[in-house]
């Protein structure tokens, strides 16, 4: 045998054995992808996408679009430690909290969107809220639905004489439910406020930090409008940094209702042994829940725990008597930011 054809003899070898290897580790691959598509391992097909933009189009024929974003479900403490600064008793004691999966706005509900629908309904007075929501709702002491109006004319400017890339502002807590239900007619999916939990959950966004994101007040500037640099007015959405999980103004601008009637117990109402799962809050109430602080607010009213509730004066500005039940005149710090609920059985968002 020739020195070639020994060199020759050991390539071939070396190639079968490199070739034998590969056979073994694609057959390995394939077994391994068969056991994990058996076992139920999800699949991306399944799941709801990570963000949707919705569209609405105007009785002007305008479209007017926001982005709306999946919140992973999971677990989270809710509420602040003794030692947390400017901490009030009402934010605990602690609970473990377990969260489903739902989608939140990115942004605050904007002057335009708010608009729309203000002008649709002032206008049309129909049936939108003779729904089985509606209805639900107003058995469960929830929104005190009126069948046949929607808002009624706002006193004054619903501006405020602010651009329409500012939040909406000014709305009562039934003004928004409202919307929500408009919302929801227009397209289809089911829109609501987000609960005092699920809002709590987002603005955390998995961090550990009192403001989410951190825990030094130096550093909310990149994130929030708030009493040290907003000059005395709310702002247009989204012209601070997003929170991690790309939301928006979570921290301070305008105010934001959620769900839940408000109670300095709520939490202590909560069991202590495990997670509360999805908590909405309780039954009844006078008030409801405004998370997140405001243009105005100082640094510390920005937490995540923080907690605010409807005050007597924020009807200040309302001449009439009885005040309205729609409008929160002049108050320009309290808005609003829609959620929707993830539709289990489609996998979908609807
Ligand atoms: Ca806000």
């Amino acid at each position: 045998m020739t020195s070639y054809e020994r060199w020759f003899n050991r390539v071939t070898a070396q190639c079968g054995l490199r070739l034998k290897h590969l056979v073994k580790y694609a057959a390995l691959l394939a077994v391994l992808a068969v056991t994990l598509r058996s076992s139920g391992a999800p699949s991306r097909a399944g799941r709801p996408p990570r963000e949707y933009t919705q569209t609405v189009e105007s009785e002007t024929g305008e479209k007017i679009s926001f982005k709306m974003v999946l919140i992973e479900g999971g677990e989270f403490v809710m509420g602040s430690p003794q030692n947390e600064p400017n901490r009030a008793d009402h934010e605990g004691p602690q609970r473990r909290v377990r969260i489903d999966p739902f989608y939140l706005c990115t942004t605050e509900t904007t002057l335009e969107l708010f608009l729309a629908y203000y002008q649709e309904t002032v206008s049309a007075k129909k049936e939108f809220i003779e729904t089985d929501t509606a209805e639900k709702e107003a058995q469960a002491g929830g929104a005190q639905v009126d069948a046949i109006t929607g808002p009624t004319p706002v006193y004054g400017d619903l501006t405020m004489g602010y651009e329409a890339t500012h939040p909406a502002m000014g709305a009562t807590w039934h003004n928004a439910m409202t919307f929500c239900r408009w919302l929801s007619k227009k397209t289809g999916r089911n829109y609501r406020l987000p609960t005092e939990a699920e809002w709590e959950y987002a603005c955390r966004a998995g961090g550990s930090g009192i403001f989410g994101l951190c825990s030094d007040p130096n550093r909310l500037t990149e994130y929030a409008w708030y009493d040290e640099n907003a000059d005395f007015e709310n702002h247009g959405v989204a012209e601070k940094k997003p929170n991690p999980w790309g939301l928006y103004d979570m921290l301070g601008n305008v105010r934001e209702w959620v769900y839940d009637f408000y109670s300095p117990d709520a939490y202590k109402n909560l069991p202590s042994d495990g997670p509360a799962v999805n908590p909405r809050g309780p039954e009844s109430g006078t008030v409801h829940v405004a998370r997140g602080g405001d243009y105005n607010s100082p640094a510390l009213a920005l937490r995540c725990a923080a907690r605010t509730f409807e005050e007597k004066w924020w009807r200040s500005g309302d001449p009439q008597i009885p005040k309205s039940k729609w409008w929160l005149p002049e108050m320009d710090f309290i808005g609003f930011r829609v959620a929707a609920s993830i539709d289990k059985s489609k996998g979908a968002d609807k």
